[in-house]
């Protein structure tokens, strides 16, 4: 239901100009608005986890120009087939036991073929009884795939944007902007939750960003979850020289998600390992209320969960479905799953008010 402050507030109309002047603020004013926003939804001193696993690596057709996993760019990447069921269930556990709360499932293919159907529905319901969040990444998928994840429980699919619609050319050219619309328009119609952002930092303009941003904000639902990676440059790729992004800009990014998708988690995802902690701090403070844990992302690395912890430690962040009376999740909750006690043997033990 919409009250008042939401009707001014989220909004589908967004503009380029519009989402360009908000990028282009004076970095305090554009900063203190976001975080208003996020603490009118959201409680500021709690991030939800994530954790990732590939479950089918490399070896992929398309040529995003900024993934290792594409057959068309020499990474050294070991591809892998698809893994085994009990080594998914394995990985999940241990995510589970760690801390996340959502377990996101990621192959590298261009969409899922019909053989494979069988093995990812049953891997959601596994995933599932364990009392995690599920969320895949498979590629483009067809309203009947989508319908068929959906009914075996999937709560979240993700399928990014990456660019805006003009840059775009410029990074993929083996599937259009308009395909992935309509795969998120497949998504949402099943009745799944939409994680859909993009990339900074492969040489875009911050009009590009800006009309990214749009077309995120201006879908008639705006997405659950709004990942904003920063480029991980692997050697092999097209953009492994890319200039880096300045971290303001990275951070703008965020803020002005956070501004234009005000009830939306937004993810400070990929890139979190080559940056430092006071920009990480600096994205928290921007409204960004997500991150990916563990060791890994899908084939590249993410900062060590004993460093993030000590992060949210020194920040006083809680992680999301954590605090005492806010348990999340289906029950029965995995032996040594943190959320039996609250967590706060493992996360943190302060009171933060
Ligand atoms: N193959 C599926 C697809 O492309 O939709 C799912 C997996 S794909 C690796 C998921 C997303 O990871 C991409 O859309 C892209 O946004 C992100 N990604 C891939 N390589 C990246 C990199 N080097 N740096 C940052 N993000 C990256
Ligand atoms: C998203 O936006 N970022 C994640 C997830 N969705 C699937 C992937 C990041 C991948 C980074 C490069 C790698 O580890 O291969
Ligand atoms: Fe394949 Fe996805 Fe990587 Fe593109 S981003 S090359 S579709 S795995």
């Amino acid at each position: 239901m919409m009250n008042a402050q939401d009707s001014e507030l989220i909004r589908h109309n967004w503009t380029v100009e519009e989402s360009l002047a908000l990028l282009q603020r004076p970095f305090n004013d554009l900063v203190f608005k976001a975080q208003a926003i996020h603490r009118q939804y959201f409680d500021p001193n709690t991030v939800q986890v994530s954790q990732l696993l590939s479950i089918k690596t490399g070896a992929c057709p398309e040529d995003c120009k900024y993934c290792p996993q594409s057959t068309r760019y020499d990474t050294g990447l070991e591809k892998e087939k698809l893994l085994e069921i009990d080594k998914v269930l394995r990985e999940a556990r241990a995510a589970a036991a760690s801390g996340a709360t959502r377990f996101c499932m990621g192959a590298a293919w261009r969409s899922p073929k019909k053989k494979d159907m069988p093995y990812l529905v049953e891997m959601v319901r596994e995933v599932k009884q364990l009392g995690l969040e599920t969320c895949m990444t498979l590629g483009m998928l067809r309203p009947e795939q989508a319908q068929e994840l959906a009914d075996a429980g999937l709560d979240y699919y993700n399928h990014n944007l990456d660019t805006s619609p003009e840059y775009y050319g410029e990074i993929i050219t083996t599937r259009g902007y308009d395909d992935r619309l309509d795969t998120l328009a497949n998504v949402r119609a099943a009745g799944l939750k939409v994680c859909s952002g993009g990339i900074m930092g492969m040489g875009e303009s911050p009009r590009d960003r800006a009309g990214l941003l749009v077309q995120l904000a201006n879908l008639s639902v705006h997405p659950e979850s709004v990942p904003i990676n920063m480029l991980v440059r692997v050697a092999g790729t097209p953009l492994a020289n890319e200039r880096e992004l300045d971290p303001l800009d990275f951070i703008r990014t965020i803020a002005a998600a956070r501004i234009m998708m005000p009830r939306s988690h937004v993810r400070l995802s990929a890139g979190r390992e080559q940056m430092n902690d006071s920009t990480q701090a600096l994205a928290f403070l921007a409204g960004a209320n997500s991150i990916f844990y563990g060791e890994k992302l899908l084939t590249t690395s993410n900062p060590a969960a004993n460093k993030d912890m000590e992060l949210f430690q020194r920040l006083g962040i809680r992680p999301e479905g954590y605090a005492e009376g806010q348990l999340g999740g289906a029950e029965p909750l995995p032996v040594n799953c943190p959320r039996r006690d609250g967590g706060k043997q493992q996360f943190y033990d302060a009171t933060v008010n």
